[in-house]
This record gives C-alpha cells, sequence and structure tokens, in this order.
C-alpha cells in the first residue's frame, strides 16, 4: 500500500498529477490531506517522509518520494504491466520527453493561470509568454495524437495524460485560445473518469483558498454536466451498506427520486458532486 500526501485538491495541479496515475491504474493507496498556506504545512510535509512540497508518496517498502516526476517513474517501473507509458521504445520516449517538457516548462501558463475546479475565470487576457507556452503545449499534443490517433495522447491513457491534466484543466478554466485537436483532447481530459472523481472531491472537501482569486470574471467551471443529485437528511434508503466501504449507511442523498446511503459526509458530497464518477455508487443505483 502506497500513502500519498496531498494538498487542497480544487488547487493543488502537482497533487493533481500526482493521485492521477494511482487511480487511473488502479494502484492501492491511501490518501492524507495537507493544507497548503496553512502555518504548519512545511512541518505536515517533513514529518509525512521528510519531504517539503506536495504530493509526496511514501513506498510500500518505506521509500519517500517527493517529486511528481520521481512518483510517475518509480511507478511505472514497479508497475510495468498496467501500460502507464506506451510499450514501443520510440513512442516511449516521446512520452517521456513531454511528461519532462511539463515538469520543468510552461512556467508563464502556470504563472498566469493558476488551476481552480471550483470555478472558471472569463476574460482572461494571455500574454505573448502564455501564448507561446500553449504553442509548444499545442506542437507536443500534436505530434502525440497524430501518431496515436487518440483520445488520449498516446491512445489509452498515460502518464502523459496524468502531467497534462493540469494543463487541460487551465486551458479549459481560462477559456484559453487552442485549436480543435486540443479542444478536443481537452474535453476528452475533462471527462476522464479520474479527472472527474478527483473534481468531485475537490467539491465535496471544499477548502477554498482566496488566495487563488483572480481579477476577472467568475463562470461556471466547464466541467461535465453532473447527474441531479443531492445531499438529504435522512433515508429510508434502498441499499443497507455504503458502497465504499460496505459498512452501514448513515449519510444519505436522493438520484432519481430514490435515497441511497453511504457511511460518512465526504463520501455523500463526493458522490453528489458527479454521480457518474462513482462506479460503485452507479453500479448500486443502476443495479437497484
Ligand atoms: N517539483 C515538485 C513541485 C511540487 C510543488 O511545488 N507543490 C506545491 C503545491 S501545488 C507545494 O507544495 N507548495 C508549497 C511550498 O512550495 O512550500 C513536484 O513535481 O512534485
Amino acid at each position: 500500500m502506497y500513502d500519498l500526501l496531498i494538498g487542497q485538491r480544487a488547487y493543488s495541479s502537482w497533487s493533481l498529477r500526482g493521485w492521477l496515475p494511482f487511480d487511473a491504474f488502479d494502484i492501492p493507496h491511501r490518501v492524507h490531506l495537507a493544507t497548503l498556506y496553512d502555518p504548519g504545512f512545511a512541518d505536515q510535509v517533513a514529518a509525512f517522509c521528510g519531504g517539503r512540497t506536495v504530493p509526496a508518496a511514501k513506498t510500500p517498502d518505506g521509500g519517500a518520494l517527493t517529486d511528481t516526476l520521481s512518483i510517475a517513474w518509480h511507478l511505472a517501473e514497479a508497475f510495468p504491466d498496467r501500460g502507464l507509458l506506451p510499450d514501443d521504445g520510440p513512442t516511449r520516449a516521446m512520452a517521456q520527453n513531454m511528461i519532462c517538457e511539463m515538469h520543468s516548462g510552461f512556467g508563464a501558463l502556470r504563472a498566469a493561470c493558476p488551476m481552480n475546479l471550483l470555478t472558471g475565470w472569463d476574460g482572461c487576457q494571455p500574454s505573448d509568454a502564455v501564448l507561446a507556452d500553449l504553442a509548444r503545449i499545442e506542437a507536443l499534443w500534436a505530434q502525440a495524437l497524430e501518431r496515436s490517433g487518440g483520445p488520449y495522447l498516446f491512445g489509452a491513457y498515460t502518464l502523459a495524460d496524468a502531467f497534462y491534466a493540469p494543463v487541460a484543466a487551465r486551458i479549459a478554466g481560462y477559456a484559453l485560445p487552442v485549436g480543435a485537436q486540443a479542444r478536443a483532447y481537452v474535453d476528452t481530459q475533462l471527462n476522464d473518469p479520474s479527472m472527474r472523481r478527483w473534481r468531485a472531491m475537490a467539491i465535496a472537501e471544499n477548502r477554498v483558498l482566496s488566495v487563488y482569486d483572480q481579477p476577472l470574471e467568475r463562470m461556471p467551471y466547464p466541467a461535465p454536466k453532473p447527474l441531479p443529485a443531492k445531499a438529504v437528511n435522512a433515508g429510508p434508503t434502498e441499499n443497507d451498506s455504503c458502497p465504499y466501504s460496505g459498512k452501514p449507511v448513515t449519510h444519505f442523498l436522493e438520484m432519481d427520486g430514490k435515497t441511497w446511503g453511504v457511511c460518512n459526509a465526504f463520501c455523500r458530497d463526493k458522490t453528489v458532486a458527479d454521480p457518474a464518477a462513482w462506479p460503485k455508487f452507479m453500479g448500486l443505483a443502476q443495479g437497484g
């Protein structure tokens, strides 16, 4: 079992990049929450694994991974049969190259358009430096998508998609100008099940940081429209045990006129935020 320390999901693009491979490739892990901009943050990360930033991961044998790139390379090595990277040599090199360009680059885009999964921002006027970052990103995506045929960069989901997920989230959230091919790839990213689960959890944890507010008009975040669902105070429920934990139900939500139970407030709220993102819940609701 891996342990992964992350920051506030709505804003911590590096945490998203670190977590996506665990979820997308079904790698067992426990998530621990750190709080960016909290005076205790540095001590918390240091106590977790001796690191300074999030995400940070502890391997099952006690190793410390304090960087998204080391997490990615470690997991690709530890799970060689799960397709974290393309098999074919030259394609694999292309994916690794794209990951590295992301990890060390696109500073103008990152600085001008911080990730915020709780709101979109209207009226962003990208600087020349941001436009140059976008042009390079589009060129890299085009190279991969033309080779693979999509919908992900290398056909099926790989670590390269995990690394570019926050970039896609920024392009969407600030309505940045990109061509049709990049736009379609951004939509693929926003519809990706792991990305939807992360955003649903960002909404559920509701840890709002005003430091990321922009001098722009808010607009709804352009995510796929969730199925309508709402939290309710009480049953009776269609189910007795939580679809996530198997424990008795204690928290309730309504969808399609039926009431369902889960075993804690966070899982209720993440389900309400985007029911279709959660296969265990949907399996229950569709079978029930
Ligand atoms: N190189 C690191 C960067 C991680 C990073 O900068 N994380 C931010 C949060 S998104 C952080 O922990 N900032 C707190 C700080 O710098 O003190 C990686 O790839 O993991």
